[in-house]
């Protein structure tokens, strides 16, 4: 018989963890997909995950041509030209080349004979509806949040016809243009009927309010959100903070929603990548603990991008509960950084924290964002309990379960519950 040992246990609870992790459906809560109702708008299949942004980025460390000869190609030819480069030339070591062949692979495509127009024939029998199925099954992906603009000029028009939604998908609120093009975004809104002037007056502010509860009613948005500058200043005497005090936290608090504030992007750097452009910097993260503190009854949603700031950003959600902290952010979603700072959130913040969302902008990166975060949670956790374990607190099934689902997307709800009182 074999002895009870520690490395046995350890070994069992890995085997357990391993399995309800792989099992437990995950709630993304932040992507760029769509509905299927807007069509062409939900980016699917080969083609569309060959010109990631993320791709493009790393093609032009080997490409040596100019960038609008780039642009100018039509997508297949663009995919083309990245494929060459990342995986036939090079070998697809990086994580977002990686994120291809893992999804390829666990569609069933054989990825050993490196034949793109053979994964492009089997792509094309596909139809996006099922496709959208598919991929949740693969991904065990419950929930789909979208990041749906008023500002966007292509999906702004169906959501004002009107549409029957697919009840996987959610919408959330996304405001950047409101916060940081104020006036610009203030003559947008007085174009489509709300009384607006430039000067954020209480007239004014009143109507950016009408705007804000017209479109969250519209979307039936779970929250409102916003990417910022590593620049960010909480408080400071520009547009963007009056318009975050007077306009946006009450009108959060009005509908008992979160505000997501993700911080630390240094836009467009290099704009001749379009939206592979943007860079990331370190922020001041005493701007989130001003909000915070100012607010205690508006719940905060946060994702920082600079790995700098990760354990100022954990110690700062033990101090205010009203701050919940989501994701490995885009530059951060990488399993090195993960592991670190799921590791990291875990010993600060127990089971209180959603330690990833997807991001993901093709439909079909959702099979790999979540198969590889999944890895990587799966064995942060199974350290963890083999921790527990070795003082004799030998974790349930139902207790790994139970955690599990708080992690993929129960403390998220339970948060967004909260009142504040
Ligand atoms: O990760 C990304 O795809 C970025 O381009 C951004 O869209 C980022 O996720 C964001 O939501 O601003
Ligand atoms: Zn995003």
């Amino acid at each position: 018989m074999t002895p009870i040992t520690t490395e046995l246990v350890r070994d069992q609870i890995a085997a357990a963890v391993e399995e309800v992790v792989s099992r437990t459906p995950v709630s993304d809560i932040h992507t760029h997909l769509y509905d299927p109702a807007f069509g062409n708008l939900l980016l699917w299949g080969i083609d569309d995950l060959l010109v990631y942004h993320y791709l493009v980025a790393e093609s032009f460390r080997y490409f040596d041509m100019p960038f609008e000869k780039f642009w100018n190609l039509p997508k297949s030819e663009q995919a083309d030209l990245i494929w060459d480069a990342l995986f036939i030339q090079n070998s697809p070591v990086s994580e977002s080349c990686r994120g291809v062949l893992t999804t390829l692979n666990l569609l069933g495509l054989d990825v050993r004979k490196r034949d793109l127009n053979a994964i492009r024939r089997w792509f094309s029998e596909w139809t996006a509806e099922d496709y959208v199925t598919r991929c949740m099954e693969l991904a065990n992906v419950s929930s789909i949040c979208m990041t749906n603009s008023p500002f966007d000029d292509l999906e702004r028009p169906l959501w004002e016809k009107g549409f029957t939604r697919d009840e996987r998908f959610t919408a959330a609120l996304r405001i950047d243009p409101l916060l940081i093009s104020w006036p610009n975004a203030g003559s947008e809104l007085a174009g489509r009927g709300y009384q607006v002037t430039s000067d954020l007056n209480p007239g004014t502010i009143s109507e950016v309010r009408r705007f804000l509860s017209d479109w969250t009613r519209r979307m039936n948005a779970r929250f409102v959100m916003v990417s910022l500058s590593n620049e960010f200043q909480y408080p400071d005497d520009s547009d963007c903070v009056r318009l975050i005090n007077e306009a946006v936290v009450p009108h959060c608090e009005e509908f008992g929603i979160p505000f997501a504030v993700m911080p630390g992007v240094r836009r467009q750097v290099n704009p001749h990548l379009k939206l592979a452009g943007d860079a990331v910097g370190a922020t001041d993260l005493g701007s989130l603990q001003n909000l915070c503190a100012a607010f205690p009854k508006t719940k905060f949603l946060a994702t920082v991008l600079s790995r700098e700031n990760q354990h100022e950003l954990c110690v700062l959600a033990r101090k205010f509960r009203n701050l919940h902290i989501f994701g490995c952010w885009w530059f951060l979603n990488n399993p090195s950084l993960v592991d670190e700072m799921t590791r990291m959130r875990v010993e600060l913040l127990g089971l209180s924290f959603t330690p990833q969302h997807s991001d993901a902008r093709v439909l079909d990166q959702i099979v790999y964002k979540w198969h590889h975060s999944r890895q990587v949670i799966g064995k942060v956790l199974a350290e963890k309990y083999g921790d527990l374990a070795a003082t004799g607190w030998m974790p349930t099934r139902d207790e790994i379960e139970r955690d599990v689902k708080k992690l993929f997307g129960g403390a998220f709800e339970e948060f967004c519950s909260l009142q504040l009182r």
